[in-house]
């Protein structure tokens, strides 16, 4: 508790600080370094030195989480540039560190983060937009609808200054309770569907970045809130809810220590058609039975696709009286960063599409239609082994708004349609009908949108007798 409380009255000084210069959004520049969105897997390679080389062999990441104050630190910065690809702010990206007054977005301290990470090579996580904690003063005051508004404004504020640079967004965090329910909060009590609410947000704001739910205490199978988060992702998955995939925060104490059907937790909510991840890993002394245990669970399960510890060093950890972390407060790796990277080194599974390298995308000129009103022109985003990414653009070249639109496409022999966002789709194999959403149907004269989906099946061929109409 002790450094908890002096760390949040360093953070309100700063604060105060950031606020006399602040009469509007204030921000340096992000970096323009692309989001990889490939590690080329292979098993066969010789083992990784470094944790990032030992993870990158099967595909995965592995990630460490830092503070703005660390950016001064010769030493910290030295292991995460040599030892870690994926990067999460502490703090600096939590709703009272990025949008302090109503409106008024404070970018600086996420950025630093942003661009220390990726000049050095690594990707971001972004953490995290709606949660009980770390909520800007002034959602306190809100009445219920009023607060709804404000969630949603934040993620578009917040996601549209990340727009494209982000891996992953830990969309909501924490937001069940230990029985299994929902915990109570001033977002609870906007309403049960405010969770979907922020995930359809965040999807219209950013379709590149991978959404996530973020909680702690779900490495249990067996545990209620376990099953409470599960019913959840089904729920979503089973009515097109924008999720892609849940963090697993991997706090490990004496109290709740790593269970024995992690592995089986991981695979479940795995077949749910989303990706997991190992978001905050801590454990009490860092056991290496407990670390080589979390490892392994993760390398059994394709769509594991990495580890996060919460800091590098003992000394940079929110329980360090437990000395919960990889290396010691000398910066020297402990016996648990060996069991770490052994565990690393004997994945026998990689995720899903980094085994092989993408194929190349067909050079054939985009499908463009044009009855009605609209046109539709399909863009391949992103292929991998046995699946893709692809987007398609409305556009209104008439000059009054469109008042909704439908697009037909027809998908060629084996490919289906898994997951649409930011439309509505009728049929997810053969031809397709996708309409607007409720809140993307008007159309400009001149502008456009865009809807995004994962289909099954091979990308070789572009999705074909592409149309749009408008009412
Ligand atoms: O490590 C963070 C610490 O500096 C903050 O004081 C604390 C405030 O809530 O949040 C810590 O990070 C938490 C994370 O955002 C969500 N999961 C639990 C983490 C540890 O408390």
């Amino acid at each position: 508790m002790k450094d908890v409380n002096a760390h949040r009255k360093r953070r309100a000084g700063s604060r105060a600080r950031l606020l006399l210069g602040a009469a509007c959004t204030v921000a340096i520049a992000v970096s323009s370094v692309a989001v990889a969105t490939f590690a080329h897997a292979d098993l066969t390679g010789p083992p990784g030195a470094t944790l990032k080389a030992a993870a990158e062999r099967s595909g995965r990441y592995f990630g460490a989480a830092m503070g703005g104050d660390r950016l001064s630190d010769q030493g910290f910065l030295t292991i995460a540039n040599r030892e870690f690809d994926m990067m999460t702010a502490v703090n600096e990206m939590k709703p009272d560190a990025t949008e302090p007054n109503q409106g008024q977005f404070d970018f600086r301290a996420g950025d630093a983060i942003y661009n220390w990470a990726t000049q050095h090579g690594m990707r971001v996580r972004g953490h995290t937009l709606a949660w009980h904690g770390q909520q800007p003063r002034f959602w306190g005051s809100l009445s219920s609808s009023s607060l709804r508004a404000a969630m949603i404004e934040h993620i578009n504020g917040v996601m549209t200054h990340y727009k494209g640079k982000l891996a992953y967004w830990d969309v909501v965090n924490e937001a069940f309770a230990e029985n299994g329910g929902r915990r109570s909060s001033n977002l609870q009590s906007t309403g049960n569907d405010w969770i979907e609410a922020a995930f359809r947000a965040a999807r219209a704001a950013d379709p590149s970045v991978k959404l996530c739910y973020n909680d702690y205490n779900i490495e249990n199978w067996t545990y209620a809130k376990t099953q409470g988060v599960y019913n959840m992702i089904r729920d979503f998955k089973s009515r097109g809810v924008p999720v892609d995939c849940v963090g697993l925060q991997t706090h490990f104490t004496g109290g709740s220590s790593l269970p024995g059907n992690f592995q089986q937790t991981l695979s479940s909510f795995a077949d749910l058609g989303v990706d997991v991840a190992l978001t905050e890993a801590d454990v009490t002394n860092a056991s290496t039975t407990q670390y080589a245990g979390l490892t392994q669970a993760c390398m059994n399960v394709p769509r594991c696709v990495g580890i996060t510890t919460w800091g590098v060093r003992d000394s940079d950890s929110w329980r360090g009286s437990e000395n919960p972390l990889l290396f010691d407060r000398n910066s020297n790796p402990k016996a648990a960063y060996t069991s770490v990277l052994n565990a690393l080194n004997a994945a026998s599974t990689s995720v899903p599409g980094t085994s092989t390298p993408p194929s190349t995308p067909p050079s054939t000129p985009p499908v463009t239609g044009q009855p009605g009103g609209c046109t539709a022109t399909y863009r391949l985003v992103n292929p991998w082994s046995g699946g893709f990414q692809g987007e398609v653009t409305v556009a209104n070249n008439g000059s009054t708004a469109l008042s909704g639109w439908t697009v037909l496409l027809t998908l060629g022999g084996g490919q289906s349609i898994a997951n649409v966002w930011n439309g509505v789709n009728t049929g997810t194999s053969g031809t397709v009908s996708v309409r607007n959403a409720t809140y993307n149907g008007s159309v400009g004269a001149n502008a456009s949108t865009t809807f995004g989906f994962l289909a099954n099946g091979s990308a070789d061929t572009a999705p074909g007798a592409i149309s749009c109409t408008s009412p």
